[in-house]
């Protein structure tokens, strides 16, 4: 008896002839088979009938006229298949929407015939038992934030979004070396030793916590500022900066936005926060207000990390406390510096500035002088963070 074995794809021989998707299979595969020479002046996936001809007995992909599979690629290549048609899917003949996969190719990938999806109607559901949406176009949202584990090089060099938190473990220094944290201790105290003005330890956050407003001249402090601004290609000269002491694991910082969030004036001069952080490893916790939503990101020593402006708005930060149990000595310095990352992608949807500032009843809303005083009065008494 003549062998009745079908030189197709394996997932294609999984179905019976009772499969309803066989006779849709059967029907798409004549319609690809038939145009396949417009197919390929569109670049699409191609079925090409040689190379399914070229298959053995056994359904298996075989080498053929000594050729290497390389050789036989060429019609693959994008710029050897004309011009792409629009949309994801080819509507076919009979008006129905096949599966085509992007009409893209990649040159690296050995072409073969084993996407069981390509020719057969593309779904029609809209939603599953377990699953919200088939709908390719519910994806295309703007997310509460993005994390990104950020490359340990000298720049970023990648599209950055204003949702976007950036995490770079060891950026500056090994998790375990503490040697950074120790060196930028010694440095303050030798400042403050000198009397460098303003350089001593202030309580912060009614008492939560320490800072210097005046670190300039710490080598290693002046040296991070200079990395993170490279790194995030930062206009010059646009720049705050902070430098925070949790002196022990008794300090912590309450939940804030820093201040581009609701003030106008610094909003055109930083789009994103960075923080270095240095010793013992404390949560930075971010509050979705909107939501109530807490999301905590451990920062471990040597670790960069960023957030954009619009993370800034829709989420305040904070430091988390430590219960009494877990107290054990160990301080924290971050180092942050706010300022104008340059080659951030501006999305729609972006949320405004916050109106309200709690503290100074400061508001946006309020226009012309009035606000203006407030957004001075704001400045003078550094209500950020
Ligand atoms: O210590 C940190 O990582 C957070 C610092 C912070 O939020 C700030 O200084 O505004
Ligand atoms: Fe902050």
């Amino acid at each position: 008896m003549r062998s009745r074995k079908r030189r197709d794809s394996p997932s294609r021989r999984h179905h019976s002839r009772a499969d309803p998707r066989s006779a849709a299979l059967k029907e798409s595969k004549n319609h690809m088979e038939k145009y396949s020479d417009h197919r390929d002046s569109c670049g699409r996936y191609e079925y090409d009938t040689q190379r399914r001809e070229e298959r053995g007995r056994d359904g298996k992909q075989h080498r053929s006229r000594g050729r290497s599979d390389r050789e036989d690629w060429p019609s693959q290549r994008r710029e050897d298949r004309g011009p792409l048609r629009q949309g994801h899917y080819d509507s076919g003949r009979e008006g129905k929407n096949l599966h085509t996969g992007d009409g893209h190719v990649d040159p690296n990938l050995r072409l073969i015939d084993d996407d069981p999806r390509i020719g057969l109607p593309k779904t029609t559901a809209k939603k599953g038992m377990n699953t919200e949406s088939f709908d390719p176009e519910s994806t295309f949202l703007r997310p509460a934030m993005r994390v990104i584990v950020g490359p340990k090089r000298k720049r970023f060099e990648q599209p950055l979004k204003h949702d976007d938190v950036v995490v770079v473990p060891e950026f500056f220094c090994a998790e375990d070396d503490l040697s950074m944290y120790y060196s930028l201790v010694e440095e303050m105290r030798e400042l403050q030793k000198q009397g460098q003005n303003k350089s001593e330890w202030i309580s912060w956050h009614e008492g939560c916590h320490l800072i210097s407003q005046n670190p300039k001249g710490s080598p290693t402090y002046e040296g991070i500022l200079k990395r993170i601004s490279e790194y995030f290609n930062m206009k010059p000269n646009s720049q705050g900066t902070r430098f925070n002491w949790y002196r022990d694991s008794a300090d912590w910082k309450p939940f804030h936005n820093d201040s581009a969030a609701y003030n106008p004036k610094r909003a055109q001069t930083q789009n994103i926060t960075v923080g270095i952080s240095f010793g013992a490893t404390r949560e930075l916790a971010f509050l979705h207000t909107a939501t109530g939503l807490r999301t905590y990101f451990p920062q471990t020593n040597g670790m960069l990390f960023s957030f954009g402006r619009d993370v800034n708005i829709n989420w305040k930060h904070g430091v988390n406390a430590l219960p009494a149990e877990q107290h054990d000595g160990q301080g924290r310095i971050s180092i942050v510096l706010w300022g104008l990352a340059q080659d951030v992608i501006e999305e729609e949807g972006a949320p405004p500035l916050l109106t309200n500032n709690a503290r100074f009843g400061f508001d946006n809303r309020m226009g012309g002088e009035m606000f203006n005083a407030a957004a001075d009065v704001a400045l003078k008494y550094k209500v950020d963070s």
